[in-house]
């Protein structure tokens, strides 16, 4: 058996409880394997001084759907297995597990057979969800992450499209996001999420939130929301009443107190993308790439606000799963 769900989520999902879908590339590629050095600045107070920064972070987003009261349901690759439901030793596993990569829909089946463990990307994590209904009839329809996979800059000369994007077209969960990078091509990942036919909420914002920067007058419009029980209406409309299969995009704004000011990341960006567009290394290690670059450069700046938002975002999605409990 290589779908493992475990007792936890199984029984919440059966009684109609409030299960959060967690990503584990986050924990894999997305945050650094070490612990807070002085070259991040001053430590937050979520991360201690001797556990690794991914540990730390899958601790309080885990700590942040609970204090809401959901059930967290981190998905993974482990050892060969689908796991859906961590235990808190199983999350440690796999946070110090230095071999595992990210496994997105076109990787995921090798990395199965080959009995190796991965994170899940929003893709992968989308497909779990999907998996439960054929194990206990019933899917999981809130997901919590960062930030999605979308369209790459420079698309018109190297076609690079996560496949995030084809995974919210088919799969009805409701993905509780803080927007996409700028290392993206936000406006053309908005148009495909549109093209698509995936609707774009903002939880108190009505404008697509840009990961750990703060907004621009140029960012795209998006449906502003005021509670996560609209959003438990138009998810109900969308799916229930009107029978889509598409996921519902609901962003929120990183914490204003931690947001970096925009464009502060340009620069590093344009020189990180030449730098991995001559490397010659192969499109999983792009955004893993980018996304230490600016834990780098900013001295720490990204890495906070970008552990602000995991947990601010994984907060909301618990909100989000019992107004649609309710
Ligand atoms: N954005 C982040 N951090 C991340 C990712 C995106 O801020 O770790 C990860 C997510 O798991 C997302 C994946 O699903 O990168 C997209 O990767 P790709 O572009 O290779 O499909
Ligand atoms: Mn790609």
């Amino acid at each position: 058996m290589s779908v493992l769900l475990s007792d936890e989520v199984r029984q919440a999902l059966q009684s109609g409880g409030p299960v959060v879908a967690l990503e584990t590339a986050v924990l894999t590629k997305g945050l650094p394997h070490s612990t807070w050095g002085d070259e991040f600045g001053t430590r937050p107070s979520i991360v201690d001084s001797d556990t690794p920064i991914n540990l730390a972070a899958a601790k309080a987003m885990a700590l942040a759907v609970r204090t809401a009261g959901g059930i967290p349901a981190w998905v993974a690759v482990m050892n060969g297995s689908l796991r859906i439901g961590l235990s808190e030793q199983e999350i440690e596993e796999l946070a110090m597990d230095e071999t595992a990569e990210k496994v997105s829909l076109s990787t995921i089946a090798s990395v199965l057979s080959q009995k190796k463990s991965a994170g899940t990307t929003v893709a992968t994590t989308l497909q779990a969800c999907t998996i439960t209904k054929s194990i206990c009839n019933h899917a999981i329809r809130v997901f919590a992450t960062g930030g999605i996979g979308g369209v790459h800059r420079n698309w018109t000369s190297r076609l690079d499209i996560s496949a995030d994007l084809r995974a919210l077209a088919e799969t009805p969960t409701c993905v509780i996001a803080s927007g996409a990078k700028s290392i993206l091509d936000i406006s053309a990942t908005v148009e495909a999420l549109e093209t698509l036919g995936v609707p774009i909420l903002g939880l108190e914002t009505e404008s697509f939130p840009c990961f750990v920067e703060t907004k621009s007058e140029n960012d795209p419009n998006i449906y502003c929301v005021a509670s996560p029980d609209e959003v438990a209406k138009i998810c109900h409309v969308h799916w229930n009443e009107l029978g889509s299969t598409s996921a519902v995009l609901t962003t929120c704004q990183v914490p204003d107190d931690v947001a970096l000011g925009r464009g502060t990341l340009e620069q590093v960006i344009e020189q990180t993308e030449l730098f991995w567009a001559s490397s010659g290394d192969v499109g999983a290690t792009r955004t893993p790439a980018l996304l230490d670059a600016l834990a780098r450069h900013t001295k720490g700046k990204s890495l906070v606000a970008n552990l602000a938002l995991l947990c601010n975002n994984a907060s909301h999605a618990a909100e989000i799963s019992v107004a649609m409990a309710n």
